[in-house]
């Protein structure tokens, strides 16, 4: 068999997403090795034209590029501390999950063992790769993101953050936060709906043009964070946007308030602290890192 698009690949990880991964690009027509810790997950690979390697160290000779796509930061370590050594001059594009710092952790490793490192964040699911719906942030190694950048596009939309290897990871980590909390959110309404009856398909049907237009406030939230300035008119402010009765009727409704409680508890504070009259940004002042302490990355971030 021929593979016209040049670039060999080897896959590390056949899970849901490893093997989206193998798969587009075998169907793009590149050579594809792969390799699973349970070998029996390669076999769908192979009749697709993948080579499956038994070991993982003829896994990572077999290719210029690797490619792992393993559960987490302690897997990557099991399944390669075994082989690094082996793979000087080798580029590594690690697209398992991990926190930046085990991501920087990962970049360090690599290097001490002569191999260039990428870090990638999916932002999708298996059936999205290979969809113009997918995207995935890197950090790290310019020159590998540019050497397979043409890999790297037929999986999704791909944005390179940089040469700090944690930003991928800090960038995917940070939306997902957004999402898991307005997830939370839309739960923590759909049991308020649900104690007067109403079913949470019902909710989600009155809640999502609702929301989906809120999302609009994102961008002037933003505005007013980045300059600084929380008194900008034509805010709600804070004593405004008290909560209060939001916590109060969840509580009688018999709805545990956790997430409204916390977004008052946010409230409540930066009201005792004399900020009252401030618009609803100024809670990113009690998330926010302490930039004096976080400079390497603000630097990196500017
Ligand atoms: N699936 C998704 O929607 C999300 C989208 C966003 C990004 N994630 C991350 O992608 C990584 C892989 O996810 P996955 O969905 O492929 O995960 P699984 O299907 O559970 O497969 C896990 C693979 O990892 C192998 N593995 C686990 N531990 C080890 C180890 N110690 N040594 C070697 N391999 C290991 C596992 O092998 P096996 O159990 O079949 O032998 C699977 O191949 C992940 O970081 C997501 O957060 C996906």
């Amino acid at each position: 068999m021929t593979h016209p698009e040049g670039t060999g690949v080897t896959v590390l990880g056949l899970g849901a997403m490893g093997s989206a991964l193998a798969t587009t690009l075998l169907d793009a027509g590149h050579a594809v090795t792969v390799w699973n810790r349970t070998p029996s997950r390669a076999a769908d690979l192979s009749a697709r034209g993948a080579e499956a390697a038994s070991t993982i160290d003829a896994a990572v000779a077999a290719q210029p590029l690797i490619v792992a796509c393993l559960l987490d930061h302690a897997s990557v370590h099991e399944a390669l501390d075994p082989v690094i050594a082996g793979m000087r001059g080798s580029a590594l594009v690690n697209l398992t999950t991990t926190t930046p710092n085990e991501a920087r952790e990962l970049a360090s490793w690599a290097a001490e063992h002569g191999v260039s490192y990428l870090d990638g964040a999916i932002m999708a699911t298996p059936p999205m790769i290979g969809t113009s719906e997918a995207s995935i942030l890197y950090s790290g190694s310019p020159e590998v993101f540019d050497a397979v950048r043409p890999v790297l596009d037929r999986w999704a939309t791909s944005t390179y953050d940089g040469e700090n290897s944690g930003l991928a990871s800090l960038f995917d980590l940070a939306m997902l936060s957004g999402m898991y909390t307005m997830f939370a959110g839309f739960l923590h309404g759909a049991a308020m709906a649900g104690s007067a009856g109403m079913s949470a398909t019902d909710f989600a049907a009155r809640a999502t043009p609702f929301l989906s237009a809120m999302t609009a406030g994102f961008a002037l939230d933003a505005a007013v964070i980045d300059g600084g300035d929380y008194t900008v008119p034509g805010q709600q402010s804070l004593e405004f946007s008290d909560l209060g009765h939001l916590v109060r009727a969840s509580e009688e409704q018999g709805v545990h308030p956790a997430p409204i409680a916390a977004v008052q508890e946010l409230i409540s504070k930066q009201i005792a602290d004399g900020h009252g009259a401030e618009g609803f940004a100024r809670l990113y002042e009690s998330l926010r890192a302490d930039r004096t302490e976080r400079t390497d990355q603000v630097e990196t971030l500017r």
